[in-house]
Formats: structure tokens, C-alpha cells, sequence
């Protein structure tokens, strides 16, 4: 014991004496967390780094990295367009290029044989910005708008090494899609809000983010859908896209505003690789839900 505790003594006053010394030097917050980190290598390697996934959309299609790392990604989304973008992940099978996939996009086909959708930003206005957390798998990715999926090209990226787990941020509330509803564990408020995304299924679901013009209402937004019409009745948010693994958990963050908000699940009742947008969808058999944010 009183070799420990004299080894303890002259260790502290030693430390002391270089501090003292660093302090008379310049650089000498840079050069003590050299000394300080030199002991502890593995915490420095579980430090997170910066990996976050931006995405830019424009309307001449999407600015994004080429490859990102395996595991739980935080998606940054921006709309820089004039119109209303959304950025769907989506993996590739083995024999199917980018440019084979963007072919069958172009011919109508919304779910091209052997394909998994990753989820991702739906839906957003120009201006907005969405934050998302999901989990990838390595692999060959396109982003695709479906907003726009015969005008703009998609964008091809690689899934692969290492692993990062980027840390999900904490839920304000829990959203749950349901053939065919929605359902809130919790209250949302304005301001900064994380919404933690659960499919309870069976089938998979998506969950169309909207706030309401002043006027506007359900109706407006299911013609405009249908209609293509134009003028949107709503801001559109960029809420979480479907994924064909209803296992996935998606957390999404995003600053409210008090208004009126609808949610509103566009995936058509088929998911063949035959299904067309003229398809009956999930909002037409009920799976849309206005809700208000009041304080
Ligand atoms: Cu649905």
C-alpha cells in the first residue's frame, strides 16, 4: 500500500511539473491532448466521427457522395430545388445496374424485380431540410426522386466498409404504421422534435409528412395527389419513405411550427414489379391522419 501510494505521489507530481512546463509553451492544449490520448487509443478509436449522409436535391437530380459507410447513417436532406424532391434509397440486386434500374423506372415500373427499398427522405418542399437516421446494408444504391422519376437521373452510390454506427438521436414521441392507420405514442410540440418510425405492418408503409395551407384540408392534398396538380395545398416535410425489411427502425428530427398536419401513406395496395401509379394506395383505403401541433 505505501509503495502504491508513493508511486501515486511522485506520478501526480510529476504530472504537475509537465503542466507547468507545457503551460510557458505554445501549442499547449494541442500537445497535452497528445499526452492525454496517448494512454487511451481504444477510446480514441470509439469516438464518432463525422459521418453524416448529405444530400442536396436540385432539380436536375441529386448531389450526394459516390460511397458511404456500412451501418446506422445519419441523412441529411436538402431541397435546393424549385420543386418538390424526395430521395428514396434503394438496393440493387446483383445483375442490375443503375442505368438498368433507371430503364425500368422509365418504362413505369415501380418496383423493379429483385430491388429493396432502403426508405429515406420522402416528399419535401424547396427550402426545407429533414434529418434522418437509418440503417444500411453494403451493397450497390440508386437515390431515386419518384416525384420526378422519368425527368431526373438517379444517383448511383456504394454501401461499404467499415462499419459505423452513427448514434440515433433520443424520440419525443413513437409513430407506429398499421395496415392501414397511424398511431402516436406521445404528443408532438413545436420546435426541434425526434419522431422514432416503427412498422407494425403486415405490409410495408410510408409516412408523407405534410402542414397544411391555411384553408386547406384532406381532400385538397388527395386531389392534388391524384391530379397531379400543380400547386401543393401543403408544405411538404420530407417524412420517412417505406422499406421492404418492416423491421427497420427510421428516427426522423425536424423543427414544427404550430399548424395542422396530415400524415398520408402513397404505397399502392401491390407492390409487383407490374404495380403502376395509377394504383389504389395505402391513403385511399383510410391510411391518412390530420393532427395539430398547438403548443
Ligand atoms: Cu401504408
Amino acid at each position: 500500500m505505501i509503495v502504491e501510494s508513493q508511486r501515486w505521489l511522485s506520478s501526480v507530481s510529476l504530472g504537475r511539473m509537465i503542466m507547468q512546463l507545457l503551460q510557458r509553451l505554445p501549442f499547449t492544449g494541442l500537445v497535452v491532448a497528445a499526452l492525454l490520448s496517448g494512454g487511451c487509443d481504444r477510446a480514441v478509436q470509439h469516438e464518432p466521427k463525422e459521418t453524416a449522409f448529405r444530400i442536396v436535391a436540385t432539380d436536375a437530380g441529386f448531389e450526394a457522395p459516390d460511397a458511404i459507410p456500412i451501418g446506422l447513417r445519419h441523412i441529411i436532406f436538402e431541397n435546393h430545388g424549385s420543386e418538390i424532391h424526395e430521395a428514396m434509397l434503394v438496393k440493387l440486386p446483383a445483375a442490375m445496374s443503375a442505368a438498368d434500374f433507371q430503364a425500368e423506372v422509365r418504362r413505369g415500373v415501380l418496383f423493379p424485380k429483385g430491388i429493396l427499398d432502403y426508405s429515406g427522405p420522402g416528399l419535401m418542399s424547396p427550402g426545407e431540410m429533414v434529418e434522418m437516421w437509418l440503417r444500411v446494408d453494403p451493397g450497390e444504391y440508386v437515390l431515386i426522386c419518384w416525384n420526378h422519376s422519368r425527368s431526373e437521373p438517379v444517383h448511383a452510390f456504394s454501401v461499404r466498409s467499415p462499419l459505423v454506427e452513427d448514434a440515433p438521436p433520443r424520440a419525443d414521441v413513437v409513430l407506429k404504421l398499421i395496415d392501414y392507420r397511424f398511431e402516436f405514442e406521445g404528443k408532438l410540440h413545436k420546435g426541434e422534435q425526434v419522431i422514432r418510425v416503427e412498422t407494425l405492418g403486415p405490409s410495408m408503409h410510408e409516412a408523407d409528412l405534410f402542414r397544411l395551407h391555411p384553408g386547406k384540408t384532406v381532400a385538397d392534398i388527395r386531389r392534388w395527389r391524384k391530379e397531379h396538380l400543380p400547386v401543393a395545398p401543403v408544405d411538404a416535410l420530407g417524412g420517412p419513405l417505406d422499406s421492404h425489411d418492416i423491421g427497420r427502425v427510421v428516427w426522423l428530427r425536424k423543427n414544427f411550427t404550430t399548424g395542422r398536419y396530415v400524415l398520408h401513406c402513397a404505397v399502392p395496395i401491390t407492390t409487383t414489379p407490374e404495380t403502376t401509379a395509377q394504383e389504389t394506395t395505402h391513403a385511399d383505403l383510410g391510411m391518412v391522419q390530420e393532427f395539430e401541433i398547438t403548443e
